[in-house]
């Protein structure tokens, strides 16, 4: 695995799940995207950056809402360096939106180094393995040729499969128990047996945090990122969002209060 080393501070943030009826969010992640602009060395997108990514000709011809968001990627991209990574909602971002942001494409699992500290980040959602559902959904959808065969077919019928799709996502979500839709510990350990990381980043599962855990007698750290729902908050529920630094200091979590 490659291993990719950024100068410190680098900014971390994914499940932002940008659409056309998240105007609250979007705006926040605007003004997120500034300060990461004046702030930061590096940013790190690791997956559902959007909540239903069709190819990257959507692009081209986007609605106002996403021309408004691409183009505040590309400010932040033309100051300091972007990474997108793809998770389960944009796995069909690809080079053609990257070069056109002057963004870079995160590999899936990502090896890398700031300061004196390594990390591995990937979205996460390969790290449930329990749901063996979203596992089979995954393999196939992450197949060359199946993504060939969707990309070849028209904008219109792209939009009806993904609506459809979501529609089965949340069907099939609400009868699954939450423990289905998390990590798998197992899982996350041989990832770290196997890449002798122990420092663990990625989002998906919308449980943000630092988790610590000992693997064959080592201690390690899995740190989840924040997801983003600006667009649904009411008094019980604030404005969702946050990111990841890690610099010199160590990682510390932000959320939205503190843009
Ligand atoms: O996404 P979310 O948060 O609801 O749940 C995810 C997992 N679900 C998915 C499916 C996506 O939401 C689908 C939309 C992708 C849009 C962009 C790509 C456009 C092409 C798509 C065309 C097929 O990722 C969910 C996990 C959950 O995270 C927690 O980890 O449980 O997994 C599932 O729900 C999988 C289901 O169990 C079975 C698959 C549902 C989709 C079926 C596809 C039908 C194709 C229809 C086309 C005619
Ligand atoms: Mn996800």
């Amino acid at each position: 695995m490659n291993n990719i080393s950024i100068a410190g501070p680098v900014w971390l943030a994914s499940d932002i799940h940008l659409g056309q009826n998240t105007p609250a969010t979007s705006e926040a992640f605007r003004d997120f995207l500034q300060l990461a602009a004046t702030e930061a060395q590096a940013l790190l997108l690791p997956g559902d950056i959007f909540d239903a990514w069709i190819g990257d000709d959507i692009a081209v011809m986007a609605p106002p809402w996403l021309a408004q968001d691409l183009m505040a990627l590309r400010v932040v991209a033309s100051k300091i360096p972007v990474w997108l990574g793809r998770g389960n909602r944009d796995f069909l971002m690809g080079q053609a939106l990257a070069s056109g942001l002057g963004a870079r494409l995160l590999p899936e699992q990502a090896r890398i180094t700031v300061g004196s500290r390594t990390f591995l980040l990937s979205h996460g959602d390969e790290y449930c393995t329990d749901d063996t559902a979203y596992q089979q959904f995954r393999a196939m959808v992450r197949n060359p040729a199946w993504q060939a065969s969707f990309l070849a077919r028209s904008v219109p019928e792209r939009l009806s499969m993904a609506a459809q799709a979501r529609g089965e996502s949340v069907v099939a979500n609400q009868m699954k128990s939450s423990e289905i839709m998390d990590v798998n510990a197992d899982a996350v350990a041989r990832t770290i047996r196997e890449t002798g990381i122990s420092l663990i980043v990625h989002g998906h599962t919308h449980r943000p945090g630092r988790n610590v855990m000992t693997v064959d007698g080592n201690r390690c750290e899995r740190w989840v990122l924040p997801d983003w729902d600006c667009d649904h908050a009411d008094d019980a529920n604030p404005p969702r969002g946050g990111w990841l630094v890690i610099d010199e200091d160590g990682l510390t979590l932000f959320d939205l209060d503190r843009a």
